[in-house]
């Protein structure tokens, strides 16, 4: 088992660093966007595509079935692929590489990858992103962070959304960061509503500031 698992994520990140070569070479910010099914994602990335204006911005969408994610972000204008995994529950670097192909990249732009909705596998596989985001919402419990420790491990940034419901729920902000921080001392944290608009401002300013240094 052991053999099997280095075998599959070693032929993984030979595909990841290609993609990682593609994308420095042509300053191409790209992200990995994973959390648990519904968190999210897909509005925040039309939410996103819709107030950054004038950056160019192409989207890899995973998901088990259906292409509806796609859809939803192709009806805002943007270019995107669905990639289905079938019985698969995460993305890997040799599908992101082939959609990277198909999609029509512009050179200095962003590549916004949402992955299969779980919190276990994506957080195995580089894609060759620059960093995975992990969006948690705060219908989901403060304690996701300790249950699932790698995929907080794995993300540079945790959005937290939904914030727009916290008045209706007994949510304890401090508390899903701390628990955050207790698995990543360095993560860093924004506090979102997708559907509202609120940190907007923060999230927008990082994407503006990772296409720049790309
Ligand atoms: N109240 C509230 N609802 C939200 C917010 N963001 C997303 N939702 C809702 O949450 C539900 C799931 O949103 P999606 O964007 O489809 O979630 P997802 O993470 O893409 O889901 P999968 O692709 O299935 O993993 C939808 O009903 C959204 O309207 C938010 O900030 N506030
Ligand atoms: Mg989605």
């Amino acid at each position: 088992m052991v053999q099997i698992e280095q075998d599959i994520l070693a032929k993984n990140n030979t595909f990841a660093q290609a993609n990682r070569q593609t994308l420095a070479q042509r300053g191409i910010f790209a992200l990995n966007l994973v959390s648990s099914p519904g968190s999210g994602k897909t509005t925040l990335l039309c939410k996103t595509i819709a107030l950054l204006g004038q950056l160019p911005v192409a989207v890899i969408e995973g998901d088990q079935q259906t292409s509806q994610d796609a859809d939803r972000i192709r009806a805002t204008g943007a270019p995107a692929i669905q990639i289905n995994t079938g019985k698969g529950c995460h993305l890997d670097a040799h599908m992101v590489g082939h959609a990277m192909q198909q999609l029509d990249l512009a050179n200095s732009s962003l590549l916004m990858i949402e992955n299969v909705g779980n919190l276990v596998c994506p957080a195995a596989f580089d894609l060759g992103e620059a960093h995975k985001v992990v969006i948690l919402s705060v219908t989901e419990g403060e304690d996701k962070p300790i249950k699932y420790p790698d995929m907080f491990r794995a993300a540079s940034l945790m959005l937290l959304n939904k914030t727009d419901l916290l008045p209706y729920l007994d949510y304890d902000v401090d508390a899903a960061v701390s628990y955050a921080r207790r698995v990543n001392p360095t993560i860093r944290v924004i506090q979102i509503s997708a559907t509202r608009g609120d940190g907007m401002d923060e999230w927008l300013a990082f994407l503006r500031e990772g296409v720049a240094q790309a």
